[in-house]
């Protein structure tokens, strides 16, 4: 690979890991600065002015944000194909991906994974047990309802994995974190889907380092991922100093 890229983002972010896994897909190499969004330095701000993970920079450019990155990497290395030819399964695979990015970013992100992981871990702060369970009971359905009309019976959404495929599977491993299973009753099709997506080998080679990652305290996961053999950039652009999200107030 004759341009080193560098992604600035940690292994438990859906979004970082629907740009890690279209890297893989296409051969690409890189280094990652595993940082949570929250311990950017300045310089974060300044390569990230929504202070967001994913950021990735390349010989050409910084980008911010995963889907802008994952359709720069479709137009630079077009190979293997994960956006569909045709122009109107093109434009439903980007709705797909939108829809996992915006809504079940909402639900399995801020409502769930938030409550359950980032809160205690990160802010010391309890989980709103009542928040999770209305979150659980009422979006969580509505979400698994919309997507056992959209995924197939067998195979991906396009026949071969593409980007909608991707971007939907990123989330259910955050909800997986959580202890979060898909009903396999209720909603067959997706549970079925779900599995099958999170199977694929692009999935399963990131598996091993979240799962440590997990067990990990935040300050140790650079050093546990080095012992890990992750390919870890020099310089981070993460500080010991934690800053709120500028995008929202919980
Ligand atoms: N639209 C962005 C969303 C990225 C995003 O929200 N990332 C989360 C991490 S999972 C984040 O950085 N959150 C911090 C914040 O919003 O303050 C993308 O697709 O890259």
């Amino acid at each position: 690979m004759s341009h080193p890229v560098q992604i600035i983002g940690g292994y438990l972010s859906p979004y970082v890991r629907k740009v890690l896994v279209v890297l893989d897909l296409k051969g690409i190499s890189y280094k990652i600065d595993p940082i949570i969004p929250f311990s950017g330095n300045d310089s974060f701000s300044r390569i990230s002015p929504l202070r967001r993970i994913p950021v990735f920079i390349d010989d050409q450019t910084t980008l911010a944000d995963s889907s802008v990155i994952c359709q720069y990497l479709e137009d630079r290395y077009p190979e293997p194909e994960l956006y569909p030819t045709n122009i109107v399964e093109r434009a439903r695979a980007r709705w797909l991906e939108e829809y996992a990015d915006s809504r079940m970013g909402e639900v399995f992100i801020w409502r769930l994974f938030n409550q359950v992981a980032i809160k205690p871990n990160v802010w010391g702060e309890p989980t709103d047990k009542a928040a999770v369970e209305k979150t659980l009971r009422e979006d969580m359905p509505q979400i698994l309802d919309y997507l056992e009309e959209q995924v197939p019976t067998e195979g991906f959404i396009f026949g071969k994995l593409s980007i909608a495929d991707i971007s939907i599977a990123c989330f259910f491993r955050n909800a997986e974190f959580t202890r979060f299973r898909v009903d396999a009753v209720r909603w067959p099709l997706t549970a079925a889907f779900v599995e099958r997506a999170l199977r694929h080998e692009s999935f399963g080679k990131l598996k091993p380092i979240e799962d440590r990652l997990l067990r990990t305290p935040l300050k140790q996961h650079r050093a546990v991922l080095a012992e890990l053999g992750a390919p870890l950039t020099q310089e981070t652009y993460g500080s010991a100093t934690l800053r709120r999200g500028i995008m929202r107030i919980d």
